[in-house]
């Protein structure tokens, strides 16, 4: 294996993924690679509708499946107390449903064998009695009075679930009155879904004789998971092992506990045996957490030549039969205040308002800071309608908004801090990079000839990094993350953190982060994460939350290692440890240049050579608590053209410039800007999770429910501009979910510009070829 890792003062360096040898070749342990000996397999019954009043379930004819062990339905598990489940959102769930199911492919019973064909062949044989009721698929139509109330387990006789409202609502509406220029678009973000390819599962392992359970599962955060399993089932914690192991994707998707992991551990627990469950595709499509689903309506008031006065939103959002959206306690819409964007709005105000309907819970925060995709979506597409209202470049009406570098850290009127940014330089860098103004000549020219040519720009300001835990929590835990370090006696280190990576390369970049502070090579240090009896408690890895909590801890976590080293330089230079400097890869005594001890040398000393009275060893642990989040952003530009022949419409070019802060690892930024892009451009022009009026979902597998692949995906030309944040111990901010939160607006701009010479200035996604065909015959401009 090639090791150019060798360098010391790894840091900004494009290190080869050291996790890539072992998982290119096939040696990743995923969950479906373990099998335990004893394991039985689950299979789940589900429900073929969307609203129907369970009469009866007959278990005879699937118990005559030879090799069937159990079988358990809700009114099994509510003996247990586990027929529903807490939700992090703070609502209930039901686990297996008791008296109605609420969405199609609903969890009714769960059966074990052993074998999986056994399994799925009991599922199918259960019969169920089901009166079917008057399903109810449209939000709006929801919060009307005829609408029937789909959640009889609650009190509150309506399907409203909450009111959310942050800002100046009165002062915001003045503000658009007092306006010249107000415009007003409706924005729906669609129901679309992580699907990541390896789809959930888990094997639980409850051994009687100890009380013990090993429980094997793909989550994004494993110490929360075996929190929230202590309580809810009442085991003890420390009895509790929660293995993560190899995970192939997780998009937020492997955030939540979901019923057929409840299952699961009821069954182990029950029978003394392990139970391994895995979803196949439909379920993973049909069940577990979607994502978006916001039907907005945004109003910016603005002057003549075009700075923006005020920002008003309103939302409706569809959160299914149960709000299962994987939020922080607080914040029931998410970090969706990050709506102003990266502009200098005076006032604002959104206001969000959740719904029950029929269709399965969520939602979850794909590759997006909950609910900062639809917030960025929103201000990057209504801005461009303002550009077209005033018929001035999307640019330039960009750059008279933009939060001025001197401006930060700024306070936005919805409350936060952005910690740091410089807009036009992001901007002015795509720009050039894209060549704008013979683009913008070469658009005059091409549409002279007939052809729909569009450029879409996009220059977002996300939020990352959950939380500091004076604000941020998730079901009471504290969002901070950790990281333990080892430093063993030959000077090489295992490092142990609170997150758990799912393909974005923590084993690489947090080693660069730690060999930086200790002077060692990448190479040198071992990150391990994902096995919550040695590493330390963290909240994990989504909301592109690890570089700035856990990446931090690793930084500070070295650093204490750094002051044991220096006082053992010290006593190995034989001089007084204020006389010991660190020059960034060695302890060098002060105004000796020639007298120095590197970290390994100090390592072996650490154990065998200590200044006397020193507590032998050379480890330390660091839970960092974040003074803020950070405020990555980035500048992008689509270039389209329309087939006026089939409404296709082809990316000719995409341009991404991210800034990150301070980047650790320039080759795996780009690697995940390019998995950002390609999802974007997933859910821009090819994916929904729709239902037509019975509820049945119309994206249960990959033929209807499409993934971009290599032949679709556009070629990125990506760069970057480094503004470092400020209050992270590195100026590292997050990055992984940038491509995916920036990138549909500049898709949707780019499209609606190649058609707004025709008067269209609204889309909405996904712009499936037959909808873009539409619209060019509607216009006279099909072929
Ligand atoms: N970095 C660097 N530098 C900087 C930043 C960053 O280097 N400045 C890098 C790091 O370290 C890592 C990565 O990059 O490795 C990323 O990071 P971040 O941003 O911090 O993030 P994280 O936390 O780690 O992760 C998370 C994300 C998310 S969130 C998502 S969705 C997705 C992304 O990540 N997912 C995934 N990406 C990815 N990739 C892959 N491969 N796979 C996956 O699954 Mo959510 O909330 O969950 O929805």
């Amino acid at each position: 294996m090639a090791m150019e890792a060798t360098e010391i003062q790894p840091l900004g360096k494009a290190i080869k993924r050291k996790e890539d040898p072992r998982l290119i070749r096939g040696q990743g342990r995923y969950m479906d690679d373990i099998v335990l000996p004893k394991m039985l397999y689950m299979a789940l019954a589900r429900s073929p509708y969307a609203h129907a009043r369970i009469k009866a379930i007959r278990l005879d004819r699937a118990y005559e499946v030879p090799g069937v062990v159990a079988i358990i339905t809700g009114e099994d598990l509510a003996k247990m107390n586990l027929a529903w489940m807490p939700t992090m959102a703070g609502d209930r769930q039901m686990v297996l449903a008791t008296g109605k199911v609420l969405f199609q492919y609903q969890e009714v019973a769960a059966v074990v064998a052993e074998t999986r064909a056994a399994a799925e062949d009991a599922a199918e044989r259960i019969e169920v009695d089901y009166e079917p009721l008057t399903p109810v698929v449209d939000p709006f139509f929801a919060l009307t009075p005829e609408a029937p109330v789909l959640r009889e387990d609650r009190e509150q006789k309506n399907n409203h679930i909450f009111h959310w409202e942050v800002g100046e609502r009165d002062a915001t509406e003045a503000a658009l009155t007092a306006s010249p220029i107000r415009v007003k678009e409706n924005i729906r973000m669609p129901r679309v879904h992580p699907a990541p390819i390896e789809p959930c599962g888990c094997i639980a392992d409850y051994q009687k004789s100890t009380g013990k359970l090993t429980w094997y599962v793909t989550s994004q955060a494993p110490h929360a998971h075996r929190t929230v399993l202590a309580m809810v089932t009442g085991l003890p914690e420390h009895m509790i092992h929660v293995i993560s192991p190899d995970v192939g994707g997780g998009f937020g998707n492997k955030v939540p506990v979901y019923p057929g992991y409840v299952c699961a551990v009821a069954l182990s627990i029950k029978l003394g045996r392990p139970v391994k469950w895995v979803e196949t595709r439909t379920e993973n499509l049909t069940t577990t957490n979607f994502a978006r689903d916001y039907h907005m309506t945004a109003e910016i008031g603005a002057t003549e030549d075009g700075r923006v006065t005020a920002l008003k939103v309103t939302t409706i959002a569809d959160h299914g039969a149960f709000d299962a959206a994987a939020d922080p306690s607080k914040f029931p819409a998410g970090l969706f205040s990050i709506v102003t964007g990266s502009y200098r709005f005076p006032v604002a105000f959104a206001e969000v308002d959740g719904v029950y309907t029929n269709k399965a819970p969520g939602g979850v925060a794909y590759r997006c800071s909950f609910r900062v995709t639809e917030a960025s979506f929103l201000i990057e597409r209504t801005m461009n309608t303002l550009a077209l209202r005033l018929n001035i470049d999307p640019a330039e009406l960009r750059r008279r908004n933009f939060i001025r570098p001197e401006e930060f850290p700024y306070h936005t009127p919805l409350g936060w801090t952005y910690d740091s940014g410089d807009y036009e330089k992001t901007l002015n860098k795509a720009l050039a990079l894209i060549d704008y103004e013979n683009l913008r000549k070469e658009q005059q020219e091409r549409r002279a000839r007939g052809e729909l040519v569009g450029i879409g720009i996009s220059t977002f300001t996300e939020i990352v990094g959950a939380g500091p835990s004076h604000t941020f929590d998730i079901m009471g835990i504290k969002m901070f993350d950790s990281c333990e370090i080892r430093v063993h006696p030959t000077g090489k280190v295992i490092a142990r953190l609170g997150t758990r990576h799912q393909g974005q390369g923590h084993e690489t970049t947090f080693a660069q982060v730690v060999a930086q502070e200790l002077g060692l090579s990448a190479s040198d240090v071992l990150i391990e994460e994902g096995d919550t009896d040695t590493a330390p408690y963290g909240l994990g890895t989504y909301a592109s939350r690890s570089t700035p909590t856990a990446g931090g801890a690793a930084a500070l976590a070295a650093r204490r290692i750094r002051q044991k080293a220096a006082q053992i330089a010290a006593h190995l230079l034989e001089v007084s440890p204020d006389d010991v400097e660190w020059d960034g890869v060695r302890f060098v005594a002060k105004g000796l240049p020639s007298r120095s001890v590197t970290m390994s040398e100090v390592a072996l000393a650490a154990y065998t050579n200590l200044p006397p009275g020193m507590e032998p060893g050379l480890e330390a642990t660091y839970y960092y608590d974040p003074p803020n989040l950070t405020f990555p952003n980035g500048a992008y530009i689509a270039v389209v053209s329309i087939d006026r022949g089939t409404g296709q419409v082809k990316v000719e070019r995409f341009v991404a410039v991210d800034d990150c802060g301070t980047v650790i690892n320039p080759m795996v930024v780009e690697g995940q800007v390019h998995g950002g892009l390609t999802e974007g451009f997933g859910i821009a022009f090819m994916q929904e999770i729709a239902f037509d009026q019975d509820g049945n979902n119309l994206a249960p597998n990959f033929m209807d429910y499409l993934v971009p692949t290599a032949v679709e995906t556009p070629r990125w030309e990506t760069a970057l501009t480094q503004t470092p944040s400020p209050h992270h111990p590195i100026g590292a901010k997050g990055v992984g979910e940038s491509p995916n939160v920036g990138s549909p607006a500049a898709f949707v701009n780019a499209v609606v510009d190649a058609l707004s010479p025709y008067g269209i200035t609204n889309l909405e996604m996904p712009l499936f070829p037959w909808k873009i065909w539409e619209i060019l015959h509607q216009h006279g401009l099909a072929l």
